[in-house]
């Protein structure tokens, strides 16, 4: 491949030095709350993005200032176990630096918004000051590895957790950047070259993302990852994993080379073998992802391209010995259950609701403060799911009534009171910090359950589980073309509708209908509701109904995404 040919990036890796470019001299420049774009680039490897605030954009630009610019800063939770002190810490550092709330994200992770630049460096030392981190947070890397959070499931849950630390660890960067940048560690006075073993010193083509599923939950949703690991059990002991390669979901509208994809189960491996296995995949996307068009770069194009057996022969020839036949495996859902459970130890477990994952105190309802509290007396831990919910795990039985009592008093949401439909949405950040966002989410989507709730209520199916996501734009960040109603951002208050996602985020959905303002949405879905209450079979799903009706086509996979659309 020519050098000229390489994406922008490519570049802008190649010559960074590990990762280190000139972040560390323009941190220090204060005469703007910016970085340049390189480094805006170099910075995603350290667990940033830099934004501004859109609200106040038009303000801005009416007094000709400079925009309102922030930083954004993902926090690692391998897994998504927190402890206590990792959560107060967390919530001490969005009160003193950021915007007074933070989110807990898609995959598992925490993130800070409305940091400035002049508080960016002691911000990510406070982190890991905390024992967390925020490296490959972001970036051509792999990101925060994600595991079903389910501590009730006991050692086929712990082993499963392990794993994905274990992978977490092993695909962390070695570069020293991150702790010559932000940590002020000692810089090594070397002119060999640092050896990324894994990386290179170009890293990945694009993104890389892990998870580890424990079915028949399938709440990280393994078949928009780039590879996953999914848990097989037998005779109640753990024999290894059924791996999965090429899932993802982000595209762009009017590209019709780029799509949402399902991953393929390709093989199984033992306990032993997963890190082996994930280094073996990660290194053949290294080697053979693209680097020319980053609208072409995730493992889903290399997999798409090549098919998934010449991507399987490839591991193996990596790994140097043959993945074992697929096993069989079962998932019957990618949703949250709600309330408190209790495991065979006597420790009990409460999955509580977090709208659109933003931890916030709001008039009526201190919901960050009551966490907090929570925090202050728990002995157990937290435990971030990938629905953006949070689980407070390994209560003792002595503790249960203390937590008990502060849930009552702080009101904290159970799922009890909420509509199944609204305990099954997922919503990404979008406006007003997000710059790719077309259209509101976080912000929209829970007016728009309030209407589709009536339609639901009159229709007799309030506590019928359905899974509804929307995202700003179809960038995918909450998954959306794998759930059973979806919402992609067309422009500001209009959505593109797709229907027919798996229950168990296994089929993709089709579009519906293109670019629909968003006072139309409900009329638009309420007669398919009616229908679906009227028609269904026992036990159908919305998603399986609205195939089986005609309403939308059947997505086999990939690039028929776009294919004989209604
Ligand atoms: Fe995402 C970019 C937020 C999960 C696909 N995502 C972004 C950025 C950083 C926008 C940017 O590049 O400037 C968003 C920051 C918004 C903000 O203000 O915070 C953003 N993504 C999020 C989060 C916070 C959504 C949420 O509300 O929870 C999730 C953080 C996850 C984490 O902790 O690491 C988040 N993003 C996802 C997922 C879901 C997942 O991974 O399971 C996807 C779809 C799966 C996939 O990767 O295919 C996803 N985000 C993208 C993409 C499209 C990638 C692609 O292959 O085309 C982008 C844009 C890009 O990379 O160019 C993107
Ligand atoms: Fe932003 Fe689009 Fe991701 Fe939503 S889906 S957070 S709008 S990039």
């Amino acid at each position: 491949m020519s050098e000229t040919t390489l994406a922008a990036n490519e570049h802008i890796k190649i010559r960074s030095n590990y990762l280190r470019g000139t972040l560390a001299e323009e941190l220090l420049d204060v005469s703007t709350g910016a970085i340049s774009e390189d480094s805006q680039q170099l910075i995603k490897f350290h667990g940033s993005y830099m934004q501004d605030d859109r609200d106040l954009r038009p303000d801005r630009r009416k007094h000709r200032l400079e925009k309102a610019y922030s930083f954004m800063i993902r926090i690692r939770v391998p897994g998504g176990v927190s402890t206590p002190a990792q959560w107060l810490a967390t919530d001490a550092l969005c009160e003193t630096y950021g915007n007074h709330d933070f989110k807990l994200t898609t995959r598992q992770a925490f993130q800070l918004h409305g940091i400035i630049k002049s508080n960016l460096k002691r911000t990510i030392q406070e982190i890991n000051a905390a024992a967390m981190d925020t490296i490959a947070a972001c970036g051509d890397v792999n990101r925060n590895v994600m595991c079903n959070p389910n501590p009730h499931l006991s050692h086929i849950h712990a082993a499963a957790l392990k794993a994905a630390q274990d992978i977490s660890d092993h695909l962390t960067p070695r570069t020293r950047a991150y702790h010559e940048i932000w940590l002020d560690g000692e810089k090594i006075e070397s002119t060999e070259e640092e050896i990324e073993p894994i990386y290179g010193k170009t890293y990945l083509p694009r993104k890389f993302k892990i998870t580890v599923a424990v079915p028949p939950s399938n709440d990280v949703d393994i078949f928009a990852n780039d590879l996953s690991f999914i848990a097989i059990v037998e005779d109640n002991q753990l024999v290894g994993y059924n791996i999965a390669v090429g899932g993802g979901m982000g595209m762009t509208h009017g590209n019709e080379a780029t799509f949402p994809r399902l991953a393929d189960v390709i093989g199984f491996c033992t306990p032993e073998q997963v890190v082996a296995a994930a280094e073996a995949v990660v290194k053949v996307q290294r080697d053979f992802g693209c680097r020319t068009d980053r609208k072409h770069a995730r493992l889903k194009y290399t997999v798409e391209d090549h098919g998934a057996a010449w991507f399987t022969s490839k591991v193996n020839e990596y790994l140097g010995w043959d993945l074992q036949p697929v096993r069989d495996y079962h998932f019957t859902d990618n949703g949250d259950r709600y309330g408190w459970v209790t495991d065979a130890n006597g420790n009990s477990h409460l999955t509580l609701f977090i709208e659109g994952g933003r931890v916030i105190d709001r008039p009526g309802y201190a919901l960050r403060t009551g966490l907090k509290e929570v925090a202050k007396i728990h002995t157990g831990d937290f435990r971030l799911t990938a629905n953006q919910n949070v689980i407070i795990a390994n209560v003792t039985p002595a503790q249960r009534p203390i937590i008990e009592a502060l849930v009552a008093k702080y009101e904290l949401e159970d799922g009890s009171k909420r509509s199944a439909l609204r305990l099954n949405a997922l919503a990404c950040v979008a406006l007003p910090t997000c710059a790719l966002s077309l259209a509101e989410a976080e912000r929209y989507l829970p007016k728009l359950i309030d209407e589709i709730e009536e339609s639901l209520e009159a229709s007799g199916l309030r506590h019928d589980a359905i899974t509804i996501r929307m995202t700003g734009c179809p960038n995918g960040c909450a998954r959306p073309f794998i759930s059973e109603i979806g919402f992609v951002g067309r422009g500001p208050d209009r959505y593109n509708v797709y229907l027919g996602g798996g229950h168990a985020g296994q089929r993709l959905s089709k579009l519906f209908k293109a670019d629909v303002p968003n006072h139309e949405i409900k009329g638009l879905l309420h007669p398919i509701i009616q229908r679906y209450a009227k028609e269904r079979t026992s036990g159908e799903h919305f998603g399986d109904f609205v195939i089986r009706a005609g309403i939308v086509a059947e997505t086999k996979q990939g690039a028929d995404f776009h294919a004989n659309i209604k």
